[in-house]
């Protein structure tokens, strides 16, 4: 079983498109432990994208971020990694399969409506990165 995080990005909070993509998630089978709807701090932000520091689109990116309420839903399920991958869709929304949420609810490759981990050991670090284990409960993180 997989952990994977997924945040529902400002842009897609302000559309109103929290309950579209929560209906999407869970009917994909993935399973929902911890969920959280707020701002997030910009030390966060600059911590949770730190891979891309030093890119032209990671200063713009922080400033999206942090310009609005997000969800953060920590996920579970067999495969959870490539079942939300799959059901995200590619990072630029014009070129993501049809039906797929950024597809449906992204515009341009920073307002691209949702996070998802890319791999299990980077859902295991994300979810851990927001969600203490004891959120987690009885899907304990593994250790
Ligand atoms: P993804 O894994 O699909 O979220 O995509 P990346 O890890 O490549 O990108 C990380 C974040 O940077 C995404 F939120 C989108 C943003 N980004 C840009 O804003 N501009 C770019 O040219 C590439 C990525």
């Amino acid at each position: 079983m997989d952990w994977t995080l997924l945040i529902i990005k400002p842009d897609a909070v302000a559309a109103g498109r929290i309950g579209e993509i929560l209906a999407m998630v869970t009917q994909a089978g993935l399973r929902p432990m911890s969920m959280e709807m707020r701002y997030l701090a910009e030390a966060e932000v600059r911590a949770f994208y730190r891979v891309h520091q030093g890119k032209p689109f990671y200063e713009p990116l922080m400033t999206f971020m942090t310009s609005g309420p997000v969800v953060l839903c920590a996920l579970t399920g067999d495969d959870a990694v490539t079942a939300l991958r799959a059901l995200v869709g590619v990072t630029d929304p014009p070129h993501a399969a049809p039906g797929t949420v950024r597809a449906r609810f992204g515009t341009t490759t920073q307002k691209n409506a949702v996070h998802a981990s890319d791999s299990p050991e980077n859902g295991v670090a994300e979810v851990s990165f927001f969600f203490p284990a004891a959120c987690l409960l009885p899907g304990r993180l593994p250790a």
